[in-house]
């Protein structure tokens, strides 16, 4: 952006820039809140980094066109190649082990994929609903809680055929803690990376955070091990080791295969889970709507409330799935992502924009652009009926980001999200507290924090 300047919110300081404007623990939400009056496109400088954000839908829809557009890499993002290198999600576009994981493992998300891991989201999902049953007097759940215990042993069973054993405990798996141990390390590295002294404060971060990287090296180190020498390709796993690329015949190697790991561990379970726990808030704030959720399930599943969905049928909750797609319309649980030109272009009609240059698609602003949005901050599923999409520009919606690098467990996450709160809501009654007002856990994505639900199961009213 040489030379360029755009608007920037609050006050800023020499050196340190607009550090002080914002909330470490929620870096992207005070961002977005300090954006309003800003204009569609603006700035933040910390130290030396500069990020520039956009947060309408037209700027986002330009950045989104693959022609003159691809993935960036920003950098809290790029910090976490020290854990996942270039696995999936932080290669670079031009890295030769992307184009190879891509297209070995594209065919472990097609729909008859899916079909293999429904019976274990619903084995999963049981599973949870009897762990509640066995609790249901000792007072309301912790939503967050609960669903990622639940996404993280669906995404380990299915993708790896691992077994956390997450309902066994109250305690979350350690392995959450020490992931989110290991990316809080990463991320306060990443703040820093470019501020005088920053190499030497990252090694203090390491040595703070040390033991959660040996835990997490020491996890993927035993589920590597316990496949010996296996030549089964029934999973992710699976086909990580021992599947060759149809033409030129290459693997994937050790080091990259562990890179994968984490990144589908991580990748593949806290989104889905705020996915999920914002479903289940809104559901619980709006009773229409979590009537017309629960007469949807009904007529599907009918009258035995333990009854489970089949493959097909999870298709037909179209009311459920407006619900979760509105509810990643309000709170994106991946926040933004960036976006680079391919080419030194014109952006937005005025701003020279070269290759090397990032902006960041900010999620949170886009999805309630006054522009496209009407009513922005109301949740009203029905604006994902089809009429409705039609008649919005594209790109106003993209919680799953856009082009060659956009989310490869998107179905997964959908097929697993629309299964679960079908299920939820035909068997219990779920209520809310009504003084309870939502707050947020910024991690590397979005979760409710302290959200808890009453359940009651439904059986005796049916
Ligand atoms: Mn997911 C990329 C959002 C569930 C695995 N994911 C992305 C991106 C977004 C995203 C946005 C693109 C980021 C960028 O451009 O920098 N993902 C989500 C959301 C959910 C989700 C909102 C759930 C809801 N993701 C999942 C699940 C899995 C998964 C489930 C795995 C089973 N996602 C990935 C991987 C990538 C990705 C892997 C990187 C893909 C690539 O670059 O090739």
């Amino acid at each position: 952006w040489s030379g360029q300047r755009f608007p920037s919110a609050g006050r800023r300081l020499p050196f340190i820039g607009d550090l002080l404007n914002i909330d470490p623990r929620q870096p992207i939400l005070s961002m977005q809140r300090g954006a309003t009056g800003l204009g569609p496109i603006f700035e933040l400088q910390v130290f030396r980094q500069k990020i520039v954000l956009v947060g309408d839908v037209a700027m986002a829809a330009e950045l989104c066109d693959e022609t003159r557009f691809c993935k960036a890499l920003p950098p809290a993002i790029e910090a976490l190649r020290d854990y996942a290198g270039d696995g999936l999600f932080t290669a670079h576009n031009d890295e030769p082990n992307w184009q190879l994981a891509h297209e070995l493992l594209m065919p472990a998300f097609t729909k008859s994929a899916m079909q293999s891991y429904h019976p274990i989201m619903v084995e999963t999902a049981s599973e949870l609903f009897d762990y509640w049953r066995d609790r249901l007097t000792d007072g309301p759940v912790d939503v967050s809680r609960d669903m990622t215990k639940l996404t993280m042993e669906t995404l380990s069973r299915s993708a790896f055929s691992h077994d956390f054993g997450s309902f066994g405990t109250e305690e979350p798996h350690p392995f959450v803690p020490a992931m989110v141990g290991a990316l809080e390390g990463g991320r306060r590295k990443g703040g820093f990376r470019s501020a005088p002294g920053g190499r030497l404060l990252a090694k203090v971060v390491d040595r703070r955070f040390a033991h959660h990287q040996a835990y997490v090296d020491q996890m993927l180190d035993d589920l590597i091990s316990a496949r010996g020498d296996s030549e089964s390709q029934h999973d992710l796993l699976g086909i990580m080791l021992n599947v060759a690329h149809p033409e030129t015949g290459e693997k994937l190697s050790p080091l990259n295969i562990r890179y994968q790991i984490l990144t589908f561990l991580v990748a593949g379970h806290e989104t889905t889970s705020g996915a999920l726990s914002f479903a289940l808030y809104y559901l619980a704030r709006n009773p229409e709507c979590l009537a017309k959720a629960a007469a949807e399930a009904d007529e599907i599943l009918g009258d035995d409330p333990d009854a489970m969905p089949a493959f097909e049928q999870v298709s037909k909750f179209r009311y459920i799935r407006r619900v979760l797609d509105e509810s990643l319309r309000i709170w994106p649980t991946v926040p933004g992502f960036g976006r680079s030109p391919r080419e030194t272009t014109t952006f937005a009609g005025k701003y020279t924009m070269r290759p090397q240059d990032f902006a960041v698609v900010a999620l949170g602003l886009v999805h309630k652009d006054p522009a496209v949005w009407e009513n922005p901050d109301e949740f009203d599923p029905d604006r994902f009926l089809a009429a409705n999409v039609k008649k919005r520009p594209a790109h106003s919606y993209k919680p799953f980001g856009a082009g060659a690098r956009a989310c490869i467990g998107r179905q997964f996450a959908i097929h697993e999200a629309v299964l679960v709160l079908a299920s939820l809501v035909h068997r219990f009654d779920i209520t809310g507290d009504p003084d309870y007002e939502l707050a947020v856990d910024e991690r590397l994505t979005m979760l409710p924090r302290g959200f808890e639900l009453t359940l009651r199961t439904r059986s005796a009213q049916m």
